[in-house]
């Protein structure tokens, strides 16, 4: 795994139905984000805060709510995002909602290209992402960012990477599923994305999910992680916009980054959704940073 991390902040909600997550970056740094790392004996830079367009809070038009505005944003995290994996460091992006998965993994997808590597997304979420302007029932773009990734959407976002689909779906493995619109439901199992829902971790366990998602990598393996805060249950992390009850435990969240962190694969990572408007005391930032740690191998004394 890289050393050299690079701290990255997006303050926007533009993709969001809630206000807030462009408080994000900061309450991460406030939890101490970029020093524990450096505990951890790794090189970290924070390169500050992308400056993009202010949140208009209008309502959806055609199906988006402020597409201009997620279309920048996702052209500015695209490029600070490709620029530190070319200069050879892990981007951490600090969101923002989780419209900006699809800037930050065009630009991871971009540089397996240049690189010649495999391409392994994991994306971890209570939701799927995947809806299009006419499945969604809300017009918000952070419902969509998979879908986008996989080829279907606007252009302007599509193509952000320079070749659409960034992504093919068969690279991307979805932990923790639990909250899916009824025509994405569909279109999920259309596409044929491989999800384990919460059902199956509840009847299979964490272990054996994260063995099965982990599978098939191998030293030419780009392992990105996508960190959706409301993955994890509401209980544990309140402070994000779209709690839906019933997510991995404390243990079970730990033990997937923990075994994330054996593959000695992640190259890069986003940190998204963390909404400190409707945190308590900064504690969802603190467990997100937790588990941040053990992403980088903080861990059991037991590892090898
Ligand atoms: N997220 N499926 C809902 C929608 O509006 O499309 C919720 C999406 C939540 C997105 O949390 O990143
Ligand atoms: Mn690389
Ligand atoms: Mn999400
Ligand atoms: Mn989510």
């Amino acid at each position: 795994m890289l050393n050299k991390v690079t701290l990255i902040g997006a303050p926007t909600d533009i993709g969001a139905g809630a206000r807030g997550a462009s408080m994000g970056p900061e309450a991460l740094r406030v939890a101490n984000i970029g020093p524990i790392l450096q505990g951890h004996g790794i090189e970290v830079q924070d390169r500050g805060n992308l400056n993009g367009p202010p949140n208009p809070w209008l309502p959806p038009d055609q199906g988006y709510r402020h597409l201009a505005e997620v279309v920048t944003w996702n052209q500015l995290v695209h490029d600070a995002v490709y620029t530190e994996l070319s200069g050879g460091r892990m981007p951490i992006l600090l969101g923002g909602d989780h419209c900006l998965g699809l800037g930050s993994i065009s630009a991871v997808a971009r540089h397996c290209r240049d690189a010649g590597k495999k391409l392994r997304v994991l994306w971890l979420d209570a939701h799927a992402d995947f809806n299009t302007s006419d499945l969604t029932p809300s017009g918000n773009i952070h419902g969509m960012p998979v879908a986008c990734l996989c080829g279907y959407g606007p252009t302007e976002l599509t193509s952000i990477g320079g070749q659409v689909p960034a992504i093919s779906p068969k690279w991307l493995r979805q932990i923790g599923i639990r909250s899916v619109d009824a025509g994405e439901k569909k279109f999920v199992h259309e596409v044929g994305l491989e999800v384990y829902d919460m059902r199956y971790i509840d009847e299979m366990g964490m272990r054996h999910t994260m063995e099965l998602a982990l599978a098939t990598m191998d030293a030419n393996t780009h392992l990105h992680v996508s960190f959706d805060v409301d993955f994890l249950d509401p209980d544990l992390a309140p402070g994000v916009g779209t709690t839906i009850p019933g997510g991995p435990t404390y243990r079970e969240a730990q033990l997937c980054m923990e075994m994330i962190a054996d593959t000695g694969r992640m190259g890069s990572l986003d940190v998204m959704e963390l909404n400190p408007a409707l945190d308590v005391r900064n504690k969802t930032a603190e467990i997100a940073v937790d588990l941040i740690e053990s992403l980088f191998g903080k861990s059991t004394l037991m590892r090898k």
